[in-house]
């Protein structure tokens, strides 16, 4: 793999600033983001009211904690402007989550807001090694969702050719990666492997291909998927987290030059930890439920948004801002089984440690006599694998998933192509309990 490490040179001030820098600049930011959400979106002036709070009694960042949450039922219930602070005319743009889970959740944003947006993203970008002139293949999807053009606003903006291919046509993808000679591809990891697996059918050694860094969120992905794909196209494959309600991909991101995390773009995102149960707020460290408050965002800021997401908050290494651990995934994405807590994560640490088994799985959910039940449905990696082979990795895989993460779970080990793709978000989770 090349050494894709920026130029110190070429990063923000504000991403190598003191610690000191950094925190009065999130003051004073806040104040002015509290103010604005209160003097003009009911529903914030409702809440704080109620709590007896005010944006004046903001003296330090500590003080936040006093504030009230804001969460997607928030949101929703104020379907679809209730939540924007500025008059409608002023609004560029409209994103909005797909809604396929109840009512969408929609978000704005003004040219500020998306001239934020894209300096975040550029600054994520750089964080990944792309520099002007550098060939981005961009498969997140265009649309509502936030992936395709959020990505894009930045990349354009600094310089990249961007190449907007959105999801699906797996042929093509691996043909314009080629043709274009693309360095860098932003992606959701699954869909990734989708392309890897293209790549293969077609004879071509992903190795050979032009690709030097992957950008990899919008979903959970393991280190243990991270060697996989590093390995099987001689890339990097860097984390970029990043949600509609706070802005969209770029949010926080991961360096190249360290991997040891995603460091918080922490001058326009605030975030603190919670213990999810009470609602306290734990120390940096600590894994709990991320909170994001905006700090200058005009059209929709969010107060002590609850993402549902499980991380800790971690020190800055290669910048200055603090760093949050990968993901281990969402709150609502956590299976409890019998009692024992499991994500699907954690399945697919165990099922990247089994080579005869490809990475693609899907975690089915029934109940059985009053049991919960736990199928994994993986497959073969090579189709000449004979039946007993087949079981043996099927079962194998089922052990390691008993010692290591403590459940029993039938492990299903069907022929390439068993387990469903998606072209962007992969469903993990498919729950039959009902
Ligand atoms: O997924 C934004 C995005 C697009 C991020 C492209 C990165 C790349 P939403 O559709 O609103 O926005 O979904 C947000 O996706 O709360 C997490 O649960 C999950 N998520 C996003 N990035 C990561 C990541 C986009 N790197 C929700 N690791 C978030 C784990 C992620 N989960």
């Amino acid at each position: 793999m090349k050494d894709l490490t920026p130029d110190k040179a070429s990063l923000d001030a504000i991403e190598v600033a003191s610690r000191d820098e950094i925190e009065a600049l999130q003051l004073s930011r806040m104040q002015h983001s509290l103010s604005h959400a209160y003097n003009n979106v009911p529903h914030y002036k409702a809440q704080f009211d109620t709590q007896g709070i005010h944006p004046d009694d903001l003296n330090s960042l500590a003080d936040l904690s006093r504030f009230p949450f804001t969460v997607k039922q928030d949101l929703r219930d104020n379907y679809p402007f209730g939540m924007f602070a500025v008059p409608k005319s002023q609004v560029n743009r409209i994103h909005a989550s797909s809604g396929t889970t109840g009512q969408p959740t929609v978000i704005g944003y003004t040219a500020n807001d998306l001239k934020m947006w894209s300096e975040v993203m550029q600054r994520s970008l750089r964080a990944a090694g792309m520099q002007r002139g550098d060939v981005l293949h961009n498969a997140y999807g265009y649309g509502l969702f936030t992936g395709g053009l959020g990505v894009h606003g930045g990349a354009e903006e600094m310089g990249l050719t961007v190449v907007p291919v959105s999801g699906g046509m797996t042929q093509r993808q691996v043909r314009l990666i080629e043709d274009f000679g693309a360095k860098g591809i932003s992606v959701t990891p699954s869909y990734a492997l989708s392309i890897l697996d293209e790549y293969r059918e077609q004879g071509i050694d992903p190795k050979k291909s032009p690709l030097q860094v992957g950008i990899f969120g919008a979903e959970p992905w393991t280190n243990a998927m991270r060697d996989e794909v590093e390995e099987a196209f001689d890339m990097h494959a860097i984390d970029i987290y990043g949600l509609s309600e706070v802005i969209g991909p770029g949010v926080s991101m991961e360096c190249v030059e360290s991997k040891d995390g995603l460091h918080i773009w922490e001058d326009h995102f605030y975030p603190e930890i919670i213990n999810p149960e009470t609602g306290e707020l734990v120390p940096d460290g600590e894994l709990g439920e991320l909170v994001f408050t905006s700090l200058t965002k005009e059209a929709f800021p969010i107060v002590r948004y609850r993402t549902r997401d499980l991380t800790r908050l971690l020190p800055g290494t290669a910048r200055s801002m603090r760093r949050m651990e990968k993901i281990t995934g969402r709150s609502d994405d956590m299976i409890i089984l019998r009692g024992v807590n499991v994500f699907p994560t954690q399945i697919e640490e165990q099922l990247m440690s089994v080579e005869q088994l490809a990475p693609h799985f899907q975690i089915e959910l029934q109940r059985a006599n009053r049991l919960d039940k736990m199928t994994v449905k993986v497959e073969v990696a090579s189709s000449d694998m004979s039946e007993s082979d087949q079981k043996a990795a099927a079962e194998m895989l089922a052990s390691k998933i008993k010692s290591s993460v403590g459940v029993t779970a039938e492990v299903i080990a069907g022929e390439i192509g068993s387990v469903p793709r998606s072209q962007g978000k992969a469903v993990r989770v498919v729950d039959n309990r009902a």
